[in-house]
């Protein structure tokens, strides 16, 4: 068996590292430097036309899409490992969590941070969007708060690599300055899924 796993540390390949050290599954890492555009060019030809890490090739197989890539391991090494469930109603409440991550967390997110960030040129601001997009990303972390209300975990109330996924797209909604205060259940369940050991690799 080989997996490869191309990555640029702090990136959106954070969870999918993390996912692979709660495997504890044999990998090679590839060091994608975002910065370097000739680089970029000579990896993602060969492994992603989409030009985006996180990317995994697992023997002939090549996924990109960091959801993608948290199911496809879930299913491939997760369920033997007791850290992903079986095919099943707990499967799809795990499916269910990973898409709405990045489908509706991370696209709120993405909204609020492209309109009003630092780091993106004053020109592309819009702050009707801006407040649109954190007022979306704070109804849905009011969905994750009132799930994880009296549980541990996400899923069957026992880790799995849908909560390392998640806690890990939750780092980032906090590292781009959403106020978190609010959201006292979430606190708990990341300060418990950060101590574990493979959550450091972040
Ligand atoms: N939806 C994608 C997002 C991937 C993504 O945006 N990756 C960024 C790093 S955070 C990237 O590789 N950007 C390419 C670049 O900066 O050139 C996923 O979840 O995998």
């Amino acid at each position: 068996m080989s997996l490869t796993f191309y990555y640029a540390p702090q990136s959106s390949a954070s969870p999918t590292h993390w996912i692979l050290e709660e495997l504890a599954i044999p990998y090679e890492k590839v060091l994608v430097d975002l910065k370097n555009a000739d680089r970029k060019k000579e990896v993602f030809a060969k492994v992603n036309p989409n030009a985006k890490v996180p990317v995994i090739v697992h023997d002939e197989t090549t996924i990109f899409e960091s959801v993608a890539i948290a199911i496809y391991l879930g299913e491939t090494f997760g369920v033997e490992r007791g850290l992903f469930p079986a095919a099943g109603p707990s499967r799809g409440k795990a499916i269910q969590w990973l898409v709405w991550c990045n489908v509706s967390l991370h696209e709120a997110m993405s909204r609020m941070f492209w309109a009003s960030n630092d780091r993106i040129p004053k020109e592309m601001h819009n702050a009707a969007l801006a407040a649109a997009g954190k007022a979306e990303v704070a109804r849905l972390l009011g969905i994750l708060n009132a799930e994880l209300d009296g549980k541990e975990y996400l899923v069957d109330d026992k880790f799995s690599i849908v909560d390392a996924h998640l806690c890990s797209w939750v780092e980032y909604v906090s590292i781009c300055g959403v106020d978190m205060t609010g959201y006292a259940a979430i606190g708990a369940w990341s300060k418990r899924c950060l101590a574990r050991p493979a959550a450091a690799v972040q």
